[in-house]
């Protein structure tokens, strides 16, 4: 596998932090024993644990009102790939990428041809017709799959069908779609036309799927459009997975919803009527602040793990949602934000996983509320820390990814060797 940082720095930070891991992993398997529970079992679990890298995360985002661009930013798809290695390499908890089209466009051949190499893979792939292309035939300022024109909706239903074969060709196994169509103003859209015409392009875009492919339809509560956004919430995604059939399911990203939206119960309806196709993770204080996973609420985001473990106890191996996260770093390294936020979304799942099912359910069917809520903080309160360490290092990841990541310099390297090209340092989001 070609590896971007030098082994041998990686094995060096290792054998520095050795001693202490020991230390804090027996401590911890001490603990974990008097509850009956195997550390060992979970470490397995841990290292199973995977999600995807979103290929426009490993660039520096921005707001609405300014991008201020990081040093060495990666400058086209295969340099994203690059940076994607490092993290795989780092943290081994992001084995695949997950690419926008037409953002990452480039020769699929190639493209696989460099994941394969660092031991990458491709996770699903996402189709954008929420902007303007140079060239194109057809603006989507009024709208793309909801377009009044047919010719719009054509373009918007043609470009999903060719992410759909260049997600082929890499190797993908579903298309997300977000649509940012909807209205700024009461009286614009006609409520009910506009789901009728979504309906019509997305099934379009259903039939195009192959076999074994799913089709993920992401819900936003609002922006870019601030009055009725079409697939605003996940009633409405929901409605329209159903409408379209079995391959075609819900993605929930954590942002967006309105701000205390009970998310959890948003994933046990999901779950219990087989929509639950995948997740966005971020974090957010207000709205769809893209923010980093675990950073504002971590509590909320074991509850969504509680959940996700109680579907899959019940629903067994058949239950297998898509991971990303999906994040905006305007202020940190975007390497060190998805490195440490995937460990913020791993370590949930480990905490999730020690919840002692069997006394919680007791809790639950005695109306014993404080115990009940009890056992769930329990769990939260352990720290699995050691456990996540270790999974990394049995892997030939760095026990601390930060920290080794700053000790190979890679940044400062990519700094000279990616100098910005003129223009890329305008403003806008991602
Ligand atoms: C949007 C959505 C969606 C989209 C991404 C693009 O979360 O996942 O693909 O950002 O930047 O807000
Ligand atoms: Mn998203
Ligand atoms: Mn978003």
């Amino acid at each position: 596998m070609n590896t971007v940082i030098n082994p041998a720095l990686v094995a060096e930070h290792n054998a520095g932090e050795r001693a202490r891991l020991d230390a804090d992993y027996d401590a911890l398997a001490g603990m974990l024993q008097r509850r009956g529970v195997d550390i060992e079992a979970l470490t397995a679990q841990a290292q199973r644990f995977a999600l995807a890298i979103p290929s426009w995360g490993v660039g520096t985002g921005g707001t609405r009102f300014a991008r201020f661009p990081g040093p060495g930013e990666p400058r086209n798809v295969m340099e994203k790939l690059e940076d994607c290695a490092v993290i795989h390499q780092l943290a081994r908890v992001m084995p695949t990428v997950s690419l926008h089209f037409p953002w990452d466009a480039g020769d699929p051949a190639a493209l696989r041809q460099a994941a394969e190499g660092y031991g990458l893979g491709f996770d699903l792939v996402n189709s954008n017709t929420f902007q303007d292309q140079a060239g194109q035939a057809h603006s989507y300022k009024f709208g793309s799959l909801t377009s009044h024109s047919a010719a719009v909706r054509e373009q918007a239903v043609q470009h999903n069908i060719d992410c759909i074969a260049l997600g082929r060709a890499l190797g993908s196994k579903g298309l997300t779609v977000w649509v940012g169509d909807g209205a700024n103003f009461p009286g614009q859209h006609n409520l009910r036309g506009a789901l009728e015409r979504y309906l019509d392009s997305a099934r379009l875009i259903y039939q195009a799927l192959p076999d074994d492919w799913l089709m993920y339809i992401e819900h936003k509560l609002f922006e870019p459009a601030f009055y009725a956004t079409t697939i605003a919430d996940w009633g409405t995604s929901y409605a329209c997975a159903t409408a379209l059939g079995p391959k075609a399911k819900c993605l929930v990203d954590l942002g967006h919803h309105a701000p205390n939206t009970n998310i959890e119960m948003i994933v046990a309806r999901l779950a219990q009527f087989g929509k639950l196709g995948g997740f966005h993770f971020n974090d957010s204080k207000y709205g769809d602040d893209d923010l980093d996973a675990g950073s504002i609420d971590p509590f909320q985001l074991f509850l969504v793990f509680n959940e996700l473990a109680d579907a899959a106890q019940r629903d067994g191996a058949a239950f297998r949602p898509a991971y990303m996260l999906d994040q905006s770093h305007n202020v940190t390294d975007p390497i060190e934000s998805l490195m440490s936020s995937a460990v913020e979304v791993q370590r949930a799942y480990v905490q999730a996983a020690l919840v002692d099912r069997a006394a919680l359910r007791h809790h639950q069917e005695r109306n014993d509320a404080l115990q009940a809520a009890q056992t769930l903080k329990h769990a939260y309160r352990t720290d699995v820390g050691p456990i996540l360490t270790m999974a990394r290092v049995r892997a030939g990841a760095a026990a601390d990814p930060v920290a080794c990541y700053r000790a190979a310099a890679y940044r400062e390297q990519q700094r000279r060797a990616r100098p910005p090209r003129a223009g890329a340092s305008g403003s806008g989001i991602v």
